[in-house]
């Protein structure tokens, strides 16, 4: 039996696996496809650059200390 796959799990989409065999006389078996849907379920996470809690003096001019984002899927989104 062979199997072809379209299945990219970099991309979100519908991919087949595609299933065939033939006998020894050369009879081929009716092919069997699986649809295979690549989702992307996994939320992104962000990350805060310093701590969660800044005790700052009044007046002083604040300069955050900014916060990276990343997913899965997409990688890096800290620009976006
Ligand atoms: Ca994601």
């Amino acid at each position: 039996m062979t199997s072809v796959s379209t299945v990219n799990t970099d991309a979100v989409g519908s991919y087949s696996v595609t299933y065939r065999v033939s006998d020894a006389n050369g009879n081929a078996a009716v092919e069997v496809v699986r649809t295979v849907k690549v989702v992307d379920t996994t939320v992104p996470v962000i990350t805060l650059s310093g701590s969660s809690t800044v005790t700052h003096e009044a007046k002083g001019t604040y300069v955050d200390g900014g916060a990276r984002a990343s997913d899965t899927l997409d990688g890096n989104l800290t620009g976006r």
